[in-house]
């Protein structure tokens, strides 16, 4: 009976005192283009970089890491090159990120949250009602693969609930080049490959799911599941009932 009892207060104590944690972690990948694009301003068409805006709605506030992996060299030689995706290619984006509320217009310099260009570099903490993110560390942000001790950022960010764009850039992306819808001007090293650089975002947390559809990503609570909830209370239940019978 003591072991049962004691039993019972063990299950008790793990599935309610310690929720269940469900981790979620999802992989995204994109490239940039070095191409051309009509400038409005000069009237001509110019050359520079694409760059991609990920939607990200938060369906619940919450916190996660960004982990970004894509400068395929430990400098800016070619001699520390390393095909770090496997695709016979070898591409030297240098990833400049940028936090955007989503207004569902065109992008403009005043919606812009917050800029991540390196580990610890350009990404300057901040503690905001709808933001909070703070640079992860070199060893944190090679965990993904990066081989470059600063190129690719990590970081952790808190966002409240509500709808954002996250902008994966090649160095550097200003305010004004983001409300173009292009980086005018700019480049990318290693061209010969077909003018493209390749990148890969994780996305994880402890308490946030997240569902990828095109570059749009969902993120809500992971809920307890509800079956650790039932065998919780229906344990209390029996225990309380034995403690009544045994008075
Ligand atoms: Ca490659
Ligand atoms: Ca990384
Ligand atoms: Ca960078």
């Amino acid at each position: 009976m003591k072991l049962l009892t004691s039993m019972l207060y063990g299950s008790v104590a793990y599935c309610c005192l310690v929720p269940a944690v469900q981790a979620s972690r999802v992989k995204v990948t994109g490239n940039i283009f070095y191409t051309e694009q009509f400038n409005p301003e000069s009237g001509q068409n110019e050359s520079g970089t694409t760059f991609d805006a990920w939607k990200i709605n938060m369906l619940n506030g919450g916190t996660f890491k960004v982990n970004v992996l894509a400068f395929e060299s430990t400098s800016n030689d070619v001699i520390d090159a390393a095909d770090i995706n496997g695709d016979g290619e070898f591409t030297y984006l240098d990833p400049d990120t940028y936090w955007y509320l989503n207004t569902g217009n065109p992008i403009k310099a005043d919606d812009m949250l917050a800029r991540c260009d390196d580990i610890g570099n350009n990404c300057n903490s901040i503690d905001t009602p709808s933001i909070k993110l703070d640079s992860l560390s070199e060893a944190e942000g090679a965990t993904d693969g990066s081989i470059h001790f600063r190129r690719d950022p990590a970081f952790e960010v808190t966002l409240a609930a509500g709808e954002y764009l996250y902008l994966m850039a090649d160095y550097r992306l200003s305010p004004d080049d983001a409300e173009d819808g292009f980086d005018f001007g700019n480049s990318i090293r290693n061209t010969e490959v077909g003018g493209h650089a390749d990148y890969q975002i994780t996305f994880s947390s402890d308490t946030l799911n997240f569902t990828v559809s095109d570059k749009t990503i969902n993120v809500s609570a992971v809920p307890v599941p509800a079956a650790a909830w039932l065998f919780g209370s229906s344990l209390i239940g029996l225990f309380a009932r034995k403690r009544y019978a045994s008075a």
